[in-house]
């Protein structure tokens, strides 16, 4: 298993639209696991390949209090969304230290395939389906940023890459 450097915004690469993934073989299986291991170590709840630079369909979340319960979505796709909405407070481990207002459906169906290649379709709502919102948000190369306010992108984008240039000095 291996530790992932996570891209941060505003890196351009953020906003590739993901591929399907062809095949679940040896490839994708341990990228899934390095996944898993990058978003526990980051103290995150999701993560998309898209973040780690892969540009592929897959994400894995664990909203569980334990941290023991691995959810993987490989070309995950929306079959069903609930007419409530509401707005949610998000994070992201690509924007750190931000976190504001998106309004997510309540409840969502989503058709994908599990770890094992096998199809499943997942029911979520809550915390998951906020989760499952914003990780199929990173395969389209939408950041949680693009919903807020053109004022407060740029004050955000501003900050990160200071940040950014403060960390290489
Ligand atoms: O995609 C990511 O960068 C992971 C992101 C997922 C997420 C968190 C909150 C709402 C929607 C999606 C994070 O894990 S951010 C860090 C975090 O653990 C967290 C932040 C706010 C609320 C709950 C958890
Ligand atoms: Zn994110």
């Amino acid at each position: 298993m291996a530790l992932l450097p996570i891209l941060c915004f505003p890196d351009p690469r953020l906003h590739t639209v993901a591929t399907p993934v062809a095949v679940v073989d040896v490839r994708i299986k341990t990228l899934i696991a390095d996944l898993l291991q990058t978003m526990y170590d980051a103290k995150g709840i999701g993560l998309a390949a898209t973040q780690v630079d892969v540009h592929e369909r897959l994400i894995v979340i664990d909203v569980s209090e334990e941290r023991d319960q691995p959810l993987v979505l490989i070309n995950p796709q929306l079959v069903w969304a609930s007419p409530e909405r509401h707005l949610n407070e998000e994070g992201c481990l690509s924007v750190p230290g931000i976190y504001d207002g998106v309004e997510r459906f309540d409840e969502v169906k989503v058709s994908a395939l599990d770890a094992d290649g096998v199809s499943r379709i997942i029911e979520a709502d809550g915390l998951l389906a906020v989760c499952v919102q914003h990780e199929m948000d990173h395969l389209m190369g939408k950041v949680f940023v693009e919903y807020l306010s053109p004022l407060k992108r740029n004050r955000i984008k501003k900050k990160m890459l200071k940040a950014l240039r403060e960390e290489q000095r």
